[in-house]
């Protein structure tokens, strides 16, 4: 499985762990990185300070490459851009924004920057800036999404740009780590499977909710105000669904998800929550240790390519 993804990222398997907010913090981070996949810090919307000891954390626990995403809606922002330099991060994740403003900055000091993008044109500025290799996102992933599926941007993604491609959305085991490399990626990015590990520090109603769902389980709220995300469906998402159909405003809205991810996670709260979740949430049906779980991925994908088929 070695390819210019795992030697740009100086990783041994070409699996990136998706930066969750509030799920992915160094436990898991570690955790990850250590059984030789990439594991991501989420600085989410936390405080700077908080960000700075999860790196501290991660880099007492281990010596591979660990990553930090930031999401680019958080009006701290700057200040986290910032930390990755003052830190020597050595790779950054960016989500739901454009980091054109900090590529130079970033650049300048060796960090490698892969941006998530949901659509071609935002993948080839991205190219354009700097970027070291870009996450093509599908809709089936969890959290905020674009509209394009993986199976069809992933592919489009990689005729348009010369940097690595990986593919995330709707990737579970080693089946859609197989069909990646088929697409045209040179690696994934997996959120929902690893909110079910054993290092992560998720509440277990959480990590159980994941585990009991079915193919058509979750539920996108936010559509018409332009911030689709994609949850388990319970209580929240039904009341939400339903304000949203009667042309509820964005503050009645928005007071429906207040705190809803701290909730979920922290609290485990599966009824009024924000289950953030992919359309894989279907697919995992037990948990692992990240070890356990990276390893079987990457044997399963290798049994395929192998020219053996899929058996139960
Ligand atoms: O960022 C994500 N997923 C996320 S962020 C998030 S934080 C949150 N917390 C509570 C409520 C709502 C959100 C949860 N999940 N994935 C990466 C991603 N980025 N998906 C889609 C995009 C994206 C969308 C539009 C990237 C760029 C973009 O436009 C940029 C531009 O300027 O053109």
């Amino acid at each position: 499985m070695k390819n210019r993804l795992t030697e740009l990222l100086g990783i041994e398997y070409p699996v990136i762990q998706g930066g969750m907010s509030w799920v992915a913090e160094q436990n898991l981070a570690s955790a990850v990185s250590q059984a030789g996949g990439l594991g991501i810090i989420a600085a989410g919307n936390a405080p700077s300070e908080w960000v700075r000891e999860q790196i501290r954390e991660v880099k007492r626990k281990t010596d591979k490459p660990f990553g930090l995403n930031i999401m680019l809606m958080n009006p701290n922002a700057d200040e986290i851009a910032k930390i990755v330099v003052e830190e020597s991060v050595p790779i950054v994740t960016t989500g739901a924004g454009n980091p054109a403003k900090y590529m130079d900055m970033w650049k300048a000091v060796g960090v490698k920057v892969i941006p998530v993008v949901a659509s071609v044109a935002l993948a080839k500025r991205m190219e354009r800036s700097g970027a070291d290799a870009v996450i093509a996102e599908g809709t089936e992933a969890g959290g905020h999404i674009g509209e394009t599926t993986t199976m069809v941007l992933v592919p489009q993604i990689a005729d348009a740009v010369n940097i690595p491609v990986i593919a995330a959305g709707g990737i579970a085991d080693g089946r859609g780590l197989a069909a990646a490399f088929m697409l045209g990626a040179s690696g994934v990015q997996i959120g929902t499977h690893f909110v079910v590990t054993k290092e992560s520090i998720v509440h277990q109603n959480y990590k159980n909710a994941i585990i009991k769902a079915s193919d058509i389980d979750t539920k996108v709220t936010g559509r018409t105000t332009g911030h689709p995300v994609r949850c388990l469906r319970n209580q929240m998402t039904r009341e939400y669904l339903k304000k949203e159909e009667e042309g509820a405003t964005l503050e009645e809205l928005e007071y429906l998800t207040l705190g809803g991810l701290k909730k979920a996670v922290v609290d485990g709260d599966t009824t009024n929550g924000s289950l953030m979740a992919g359309q894989s949430a279907g697919l995992v049906k037990a948990e692992y240790t990240c070890k356990e779980f990276i390893e079987k991925i990457v044997g399963e994908a290798e049994t395929l390519f192998e020219g053996k088929l899929w058996e139960k």
